[in-house]
């Protein structure tokens, strides 16, 4: 071999490994990787963290040291001792003031905290220097160490530290639409996480990385079985594998709830009538009722889906909503549990606008329930679309406290291929104003319950996780998560400051990584939105599974169920009409709303077709026609779409080669099914408006027969 051969051959090799990226990654460490930080930040960190020091004992402080010692140590790229012994200056002490004399005598401002509040605080201690992370519960402390990796993770100084939070919710929920034979409804990252057939005795160690997870951003509580439930989940051998998830994610402030089906003492307790002002039904509930709670003490509560989509309810029974919440608030009340009745209802027969029903079912309602009860609303009135308005029950039920349910899988925004940050679609509800006691009446105030004082608070987020490696199906449906749990602690955090935290976490604290991420992410709603349902147009995919386009279907059984109700696109025009001219579903908000949503003038063109129908050459604020301005739209999520793909390849030397990768993947699927909404939407309305494509902008590749004739079985979730 010549002298410089060998040499030659390997040397791009050394130079690879140089350049590359740390070790390949997987995405199931999540945004709490703990990769070490970059060596000028080493020292100053290295001397604010010197060791742990847990005052106290209990599983949950057990768990707040176990993850400082992992965090820091992979950020700080060495051990950090937690012996007391070891603490000198720069220790973090950690306690609560019952749990430690020494946090208690510093008389620290705790009362404001709330009971799973923290604050982390620079102080002096006999002349040392130190960090107490502080909370009145242990599960408060749990957070605040939480909060501090954070800082690192986000490479923000932690030297002189003073700060405090609590959150503003009081349930921050997940809801499993998770089956029992481990299917997720409308799930896109696998299997479910649950493995009932091995519980209780198999803790599946990811069980407790879930609850971490969960734990880092404030989560606590899980639903975990689907809103179309199915009652074995109440029966004693499931309550014991229930007991063992809950016993899990104890330490981790993480209460268990159940979704109860509503005919459950039919189906498993033998009676013949499941209807709520029956007192053998309402002995049943109570005695399952004192069983859960014998096994898990502190059982969260119930969610319930009833008389919605073919689920049993009280109105079988000639009973209403409030009747059969109340029942079983009334069962779990003794234990301190809570009822979540959902307002997701649409009924069976009656034949009026859809956005306009959850309303006037629950609306006649306020002030009937059991203090106990928080009624569950969706973002928007019809649901989880692409883009909705909010939904008009908010603000409208100041006696009745609502929650948010929110959709983190993506079920009508491209599964889990398609790159969708979600922060800024909730951002722009939670913002929107319902003028319910004059402006400033933001849905982020109903919740919070700030607007009605109402006594309990909360936000359910639709689960996007599974037992894919990933957990969320990809790479970036983790930031959606991540942004809920954080929007859930606190609804007035921006969708930017998010995506960048979980960004700078679960990629990189470079800014010529980062940026190009955070701008991808923050683009990406709108894009979808433009490639699927712009300008306020909606439920236009594909039957039964919801992948892909179907503005065409018309003929299935209900009306509602089919997108030309929902477009009601012809000849002369689109759009539905909501106004007093067409359902006046518009007047469910309260009048400063309504009259601006139901003016075509002053409505958000966001929202524009949502409201009205109007006719394809309307003139557009812009100066297009309302045709070329679809066309326009439709044309421009396509190209947002291209400009991601170009966006992230130009990363490739920044980011570890597996996730790179995938994520590439997935960008190509995106954009070859964002061209094809875009394609088969638009030969379908062109076919109707018979209007010719504006100057610039391509024709459909194919004719609309070929996208009507796409058929995608077995797609996931259904
Ligand atoms: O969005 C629809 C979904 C159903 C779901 C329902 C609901 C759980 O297509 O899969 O059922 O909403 O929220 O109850």
């Amino acid at each position: 071999m010549p002298r410089f051969a060998l040499l030659r051959l390997l040397l791009p090799m050394m130079v690879g490994l140089l350049c590359a990226p740390a070790a390949a990654e997987d995405g199931y460490d999540l945004w709490l990787r703990y990769r070490t930080v970059e060596p000028q930040w080493q020292e100053g960190y290295r001397t604010a963290a010197t060791a742990i020091v847990v005052e106290g004992e209990s599983p949950t402080l057990a768990a707040a040291r176990a993850e400082l010692e992992r965090g820091l140590a992979g950020l700080l790229g060495r051990p950090v001792p937690t012996t007391p012994e070891a603490a000198g200056d720069g220790a973090i002490i950690l306690g609560t003031p019952r749990s430690s004399p020494l946090i208690a005598g510093l008389g620290l401002p705790l009362d404001r905290l709330g009971p799973e509040g923290y604050l982390i605080r620079s102080i002096t201690l006999g002349g040392r220097r130190a960090m107490v992370i502080a909370g009145r519960s242990d599960v408060g402390v749990l957070y605040g160490a939480f909060r501090l990796l954070r800082l690192i993770q986000t490479r923000q100084p932690i030297d002189a530290l003073d700060l405090a939070e609590a959150p503003r919710l009081e349930r921050r929920l997940l809801n499993h639409w998770d089956n029992l034979d481990r299917s997720v409804e409308r799930g896109y990252a696998g299997l479910s996480l649950w493995d009932w057939q091995k519980l209780p005795h198999f803790r599946d160690p990811r069980y407790t990385d879930y609850a971490r997870a969960n734990a880092s951003i404030g989560i606590n509580g899980t639903v975990l079985n689907n809103v179309n439930s199915n009652a074995d989940i109440l029966t004693p051998q499931f309550l014991e594998k229930v007991a063992a998830l809950a016993d899990v994610f104890r330490p981790y402030g993480i209460r268990v709830y159940l979704s109860a089906r509503f005919n459950a003492p039919m189906a498993i307790g033998g009676l013949e009538t499941a209807d709520p002002l029956d007192p053998r039904v309402r002995a049943w509930w109570r005695a399952k009722s004192d069983e859960i709670y014998r096994r898990i003490p502190d059982f969260g509560g119930f969610l319930v889906k009833a008389n919605s989509e073919g689920q049993p309810g009280p109105q079988d029974f000639g009973r209403s909503h409030a009747d059969g919440a109340n029942m079983l608030a009334e069962a779990v009340e003794p234990h301190g549990g809570i009822v979540m009745w959902r307002a997701f209802v649409y009924s069976d027969e009656v034949p009026t606008d859809r956005a306009a029903q959850a309303y006037d079912e629950f609306k006649p309602l306020d002030g009937e329930f059991r203090p106990n009860v928080i009624v569950q609303v969706k973002n928007g009135p019809i649901d989880f679309q692409p883009r909705e308005p909010f939904h008009p029950l908010f603000g409208a039920m100041p006696r009745t406290p609502l929650m948010m349910e929110l959709q983190i899988t993506k079920e009508y925004l491209g599964f889990a291929t398609h790159l969708v940050y979600l922060g800024t679609m909730w951002e722009e509800v939670l913002d929107a104003d319902t003028h319910a006691q004059g402006e400033g009446s933001t849905v982020a105030r109903v919740i919070d319950g700030s607007l009605d004082d109402y006594a309990h608070t909360g936000m359910a987020g639709v689960a996007n996780i599974g037992n894919d490696r990933n957990w969320s199906g990809s790479q970036f449906d983790q930031a959606n998560w991540y942004a809920y749990g954080r929007l859930a602690w606190d609804p007035d955090v921006t969708a930017g400051a998010i995506a960048g935290e979980w960004a700078r976490m679960t990629w990189s604290n470079d800014p010529q990584v980062l940026e190009p991420i955070v701008g991808m992410m923050m683009d990406s709603h709108q894009a979808v939105v433009d490639y699927m349902t712009p300008l306020g147009l909606h439920h236009l995919m594909a039957t039964g599974h919801h992948y892909g386009p179907g503005p065409w279907v018309d003929d299935l059984e209900r009306a509602d169920w089919n997108p030309v109700y929902f477009h009601r696109a012809d000849r002369e025009g689109i759009g539905f009409d909501r106004t007093a001219s067409g359902s006046n579903s518009v007047s469910r908000y309260a009048p400063e709303v309504a009259a601006r949503f139901g003016d075509a003038g002053t409505v958000p063109e966001e929202f524009l077709l949502w409201f009205h129908h109007l006719p394809w050459d309307h003139r557009m604020a812009g100066g297009r026609t309302l045709w070329d301005e679809l066309v326009a739209r439709y044309t421009r999520g396509v190209t947002a779409v291209a400009g991601m793909r170009q966006a992230w390849a130009a990363l490739a030397p920044h980011v570890d080669a597996q996730r790179h990768a995938e994520v590439s993947d997935f960008l190509l699927i995106q954009q070859e099914e964002a061209q094809w909404w875009r394609d088969a939407c638009l030969a379908y309305f062109q076919s109707l408006s018979r209007r010719p494509f504006p100057e610039g902008y391509a024709p459909p590749a194919h004719d609309l027969e070929y996208y009507k004739a796409i058929r995608t079985p077995y797609a996931p979730g259904n």
